[in-house]
């Protein structure tokens, strides 16, 4: 049994009644979202111990995301509640391919009460990965700092580092998420990017670019997400590629996070390159069958059926 740890920002998030731009719809779902609680239940669902640290808002709104989360098996020991910061909110915007705009009400949210030093030796006791985004740190500059107290720690105790830069332009410019990646990419073990987002980080996504920067950076497996077009991984000088699941996507915010989990577990599990993208493709398509950020992550044996092509007995 694996454990996995990981920090982040959770909020509530609005799922839209109807497709179509946001102005126009009248009603929404109350729903729970952010991207590593997102991966953290992932990651649940799949069979891993994961513990999430976080803060969340001592309001109605927290307690939802708590209970959500305690519902799903996530070790909440490392979330705390904090009062007169509201839970942030995130509307969403979803088009008839399934396709995602957020609408954050993100100004003032409890994670910000996190220090550096409340980022303690003991929370790594049995961790065997930490996953980390991009979204946590752009939403604060000193969340650098808590990263990067993460990242001695993890130095020290010889835990894998996987990382998703997440870029959210809405929460930071390229400028500044680039400055914070260069902080962090030496320490990243697993490299889990969107194609659009490497190609914003490097500035260039010809295979030569990537590979230097897998090589600048030491990053053991540089793996590259492209929605239906599939995955690849750089590892030990060589590409592996893999095709995606042919679904029907209704709500993809989410299948990032969900692709993460997949291949966290894939590595954790020592499958090969090709193996654990297959794995891995196999949770973000999942994740895009359903409404919400989260709610589509699949169990293990919905993955293993889909890899299989099994038929998953209905009635
Ligand atoms: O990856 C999905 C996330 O984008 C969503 O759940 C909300 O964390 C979120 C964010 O900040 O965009």
């Amino acid at each position: 049994q694996y454990t996995v740890f990981t920090l982040g920002d959770a909020l509530i998030t609005f799922n839209p009644s109807e497709t179509g731009p946001l102005r126009y719809v009248p009603s929404f779902t109350r729903k729970v979202g952010g991207a590593e609680l997102n991966f953290a239940i992932g990651c649940a669902r799949l069979g891993l111990t994961i513990k999430w640290a976080s803060r969340l808002g001592g309001d109605e709104f927290g307690r939802v995301i708590y209970n959500f989360a305690r519902g799903e098996g996530v070790d909440l020991s490392h979330v705390e509640f904090v009062e007169n910061y509201p839970t942030s909110l995130n509307f969403k915007e979803i088009r008839e391919d399934g396709s995602g705009k957020t609408f954050y009400y993100r100004y003032q949210s409890p994670i910000l009460t996190m220090e550096p030093d409340d980022i303690k030796e003991e929370m790594f006791e049995g961790v065997d990965l930490i996953h980390l985004t991009g979204v946590f740190l752009a939403i604060d500059p000193k969340n650098l700092e808590i990263v990067k107290r993460v990242l001695n720690i993890a130095a020290q105790k010889n835990i894998r580092i996987s990382f998703d830069p997440n870029i959210r332009l809405k929460l930071w410019t390229l400028e500044q998420a680039k400055a914070a990646y260069m902080e962090i990419l030496p320490a990243v073990d697993i490299l889990l990017t969107g194609l659009d987002e490497i190609e914003m980080i490097v500035g260039d996504s010809a295979d030569s670019a990537l590979e230097k920067c897998a090589e600048d950076f030491h990053i053991e497996q540089m793996v590259i997400k492209d929605g239906g077009n599939g995955a690849r991984v750089y590892q030990n000088g060589t590409w592996h590629k893999k095709e995606a699941f042919p679904v029907t996507p209704i709500d993809t915010v989410g299948a990032g996070d969900g692709f993460d989990a997949g291949y966290v577990y894939a590595a954790l599990h020592g499958y090969s390159p090709e193996d654990a993208l297959e794995f891995a493709n196999g949770v973000g398509a999942l994740v895009t069958t359903v409404s919400g950020d989260n709610e589509g992550l699949p169990y293990l044996e919905e993955v293993t059926a889909l890899i299989r092509k099994e038929k998953v007995v209905e009635r």
